[in-house]
């Protein structure tokens, strides 16, 4: 049984919860429980805040974890990073009062910077040399400068909304995070059982990820058209072309980015592609 640690409620609960219900992995919804069993799979889920999942799997209590990397870099503990899960994306960075003048690194010398991420903040400030204050804080960081408790911050950004609306500017990116797939080691020091288990979900959370953001286009095209489609479409590795009863036409299908889907449609439609259908993609297995 591999036991795989999961945040109990926040940012990461429900889309990790969505990647394991998407991977097959089906477990009860009762919110009581911290300890979960999955029906169908040799799989249990414990659920913990953020901060305590990365030594729950250093420690082994836990063989896995999703997590944010920001927790994980934070922290400090011994764990193996295993997979990028490609959601929860954001930045650790320093941000400071808009009114200031920024001229880098050197405008925090000697300031008082209030964080949640001491330890990251402090590798990165000796790294540069910059001597400052580094007062911890939990809770609403990004309120310190304007209750005079700091100079500035160190926090998470994701669309930088909460920084303007507190009058402040984002100006280093110290860290890009996204949620991460850790172990308690490696995994070839597994036992062959856990090993055999883990590999498995990791090649599920693959195929889930990849096909996320993801359209499969099909469509009528003029068989004289098949090169220029070619060129617009980048596909997996080539597009199916399927020749069609009306002579002189084929149906072309491929997988396109969700973001560029009208681009390419537009792109299409100019050389001729008719009834384009547009559909979701559930898995990709390569
Ligand atoms: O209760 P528990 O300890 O488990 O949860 P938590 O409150 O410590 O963490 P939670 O649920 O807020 O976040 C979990 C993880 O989500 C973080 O560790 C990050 O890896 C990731 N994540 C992604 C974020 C954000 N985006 C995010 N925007 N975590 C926090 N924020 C906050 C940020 O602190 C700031 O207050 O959102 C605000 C900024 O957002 P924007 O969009 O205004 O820039
Ligand atoms: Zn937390």
């Amino acid at each position: 049984m591999v036991r795989i640690a999961v945040q109990t409620k926040g940012r990461l609960n429900e889309q990790s919860m969505e990647l394991l219900s998407d991977s097959g992995i089906k477990i009860g919804d009762d919110k009581r429980k911290f300890l979960m069993k999955a029906t169908d799979f040799p799989v249990d889920v414990l659920f913990l805040r953020d901060d305590d999942i990365p030594q729950t799997v250093s420690m082994g209590a836990a063989d896995l974890g999703i997590v944010g990397l920001n927790e994980v870099v934070e922290r400090g503990f011994d764990v193996e990073i295993l997979q990028h899960l490609g959601f929860g994306a954001c930045r650790i960075s320093l941000a400071i009062p808009k009114s200031e003048e920024y001229d880098g690194l050197n405008w925090f010398q000697g300031k008082r910077i209030a964080t949640s991420y001491p330890g990251i903040l402090r590798r990165f400030f000796d790294e540069h040399g910059i001597k400052s204050e580094i007062h911890t804080i939990t809770g609403s960081v990004e309120i310190s400068p304007a209750a005079g408790l700091a100079d500035g911050i160190f926090d998470i950004v994701s669309s930088g909304g909460t920084l303007v609306s507190n009058g402040l500017k984002e100006v280093e990116v110290v860290l890009e995070s996204d949620a991460v797939l850790i172990s308690t080691k490696p995994i070839e020091e597994m036992e062959a059982g856990k090993q055999a288990t883990i590999r498995q979900l990791m090649f599920r959370f693959d195929s889930v990820r990849k096909g996320r953001g993801k359209k499969y286009l099909m469509m009528n095209l003029p068989e004289e058209s098949v090169d220029a489609a070619i060129d617009i479409l980048p596909s997996m590795k080539s597009p199916t072309v399927i020749p069609l009863a009306q002579k002189g036409w084929c149906s072309l299908q491929t997988v396109v980015e969700d973001k560029e889907q009208w681009t390419v449609i537009e792109e299409l439609k100019a050389i001729g592609a008719e009834d384009i259908l547009v559909m979701t993609l559930d898995k990709v297995v390569i």
